[in-house]
């Protein structure tokens, strides 16, 4: 999964990537267009727990890709940066609540509302753009009697879509069939993806009445205090819990935020473990067995003969595959069964 994190000027998106992944990329670096990434380990304790069961020789977690876009996005945002922002399952919004007469802000004041209205806007304002050359296109080639019935449903999704954006509002709250969201997939609308919300907030106002009020009126929000965060990432992991005491963080937020962006998008972890490997895998609620043989391996999907599942849930609480299949707990599903989170399986195939 690749997230990835924008705002405006100096609202610490930089700064969030560093305290959410552990990297220790500059900040500060107003004005510079590169993009930073950084790879982050899903924390999952079932993980730990299969890892003790089975001894592996392996064990690998989920992982999810930050990608820190620079310096807001809106009209006349680099194309560059732009792209970078189609190619992500998510956005990461990172709102500024922090004061700082250091660090000067570009609308001056402190004001997360009027500033989450503003990246929104940037936002619909790329899509429109998108969208209205796209239909310009499809119109000229119309007029010379080029199109095709592909084309012309094509047409009428992104004059919906146009007068939708037009309206300022986002995609997401656009009605579309199936048909219709498949024409428009391939332009990675951003006003499509979901949105996490991340509340920069300063050491102190983090359960604060005011940033409790603020997160209300914000979708799948979340506060967090990127500075000190990244400050304490930067410590031996044996200091953090100190630091974090004595700042009055709970926890670092990368657990809460991992937590509500797979809440969020809609997806659950399943697992193959054995003596070679643990692993855990990522899909969206809802995936078939098949379709999760394919995410391990292709052959996996083309050559599927059954799943033989179990709940990490069993397992843990029996102690042994032996005691999961003598509770009777241990099944054999075919390809269409809906993989549940926490389901440990293996693939039987034939390519
Ligand atoms: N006081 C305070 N300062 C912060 C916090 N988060 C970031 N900053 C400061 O804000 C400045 C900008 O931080 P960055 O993380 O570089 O901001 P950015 O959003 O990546 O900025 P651009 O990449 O230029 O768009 C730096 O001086 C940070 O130290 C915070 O939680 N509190
Ligand atoms: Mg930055």
């Amino acid at each position: 999964m690749r997230l990835g994190i924008i705002g405006l000027n100096l609202s610490g998106k930089t700064t969030v990537l560093n305290a959410l992944t552990g990297a220790r990329k500059e900040i500060g670096t107003y004005g510079k267009s590169d993009t930073n990434i950084a790879v982050v380990k899903v924390p999952d304790q079932r993980v730990d727990r299969l890892t003790e069961l089975y001894s592996p020789k392996k064990t690998v977690y989920a992982d999810v890709e930050f990608v820190d876009i620079p310096g807001g996005i809106d009209d006349g945002s680099d194309p560059k940066i732009v792209a970078a922002a189609r190619e992500t399952d998510a956005l990461v919004f990172v709102i500024r609540a922090f004061n700082d007469p250091n660090v000067p802000h570009p609308n001056t004041t402190v004001d997360p509302a009027r500033d989450l209205g503003y990246i929104r806007t940037g936002l619909i304002i790329n899509d429109l753009s998108v969208a209205e050359k796209r239909l310009e296109r499809l119109k000229k080639n119309a007029e010379k009697g080029l199109s095709d019935a592909r084309d012309k449903s094509e047409m009428d999704v992104l004059e919906k879509a146009v007068t939708h954006l037009g309206n300022e509002k986002p995609l997401s709250g656009m009605e579309m069939s199936d048909l219709e969201e498949k024409a428009v997939r391939s332009f990675q609308f951003l006003t499509l993806k979901p949105v996490l919300i991340l509340l920069n907030v300063s050491e102190g106002d983090l359960g604060s009445p005011e940033t409790s009020g603020c997160l209300d009126t914000m979708e799948n929000s979340m506060a967090l205090c990127a500075d000190i965060e990244m400050q304490i990432q930067q410590l031996d992991e044996n200091d953090h819990a100190a630091f974090l005491e004595d700042a009055g963080i709970k926890e670092l937020s990368l657990n809460a935020f991992i937590r509500k962006a797979y809440s969020t998008l809609g997806l659950i972890s399943f697992f193959t473990a054995g003596e070679k490997e643990v692993h855990a895998w990522t899909v969206k609620k809802g995936t078939s067995a098949v379709k999760a043989a394919g995410k391990i391996h292709s052959d996996l999907e083309r050559g599927f003969i059954r799943a033989e599942v179990f709940s990490y849930y069993d397992l843990d609480s029996l102690g042994s595959e032996r005691e999961v299949k003598n509770a009777g707990k241990f099944r054999l599903e075919g390809k269409d069964y809906i993989i549940e989170d926490g389901d440990i399986v293996v693939i039987k195939f034939s390519v």
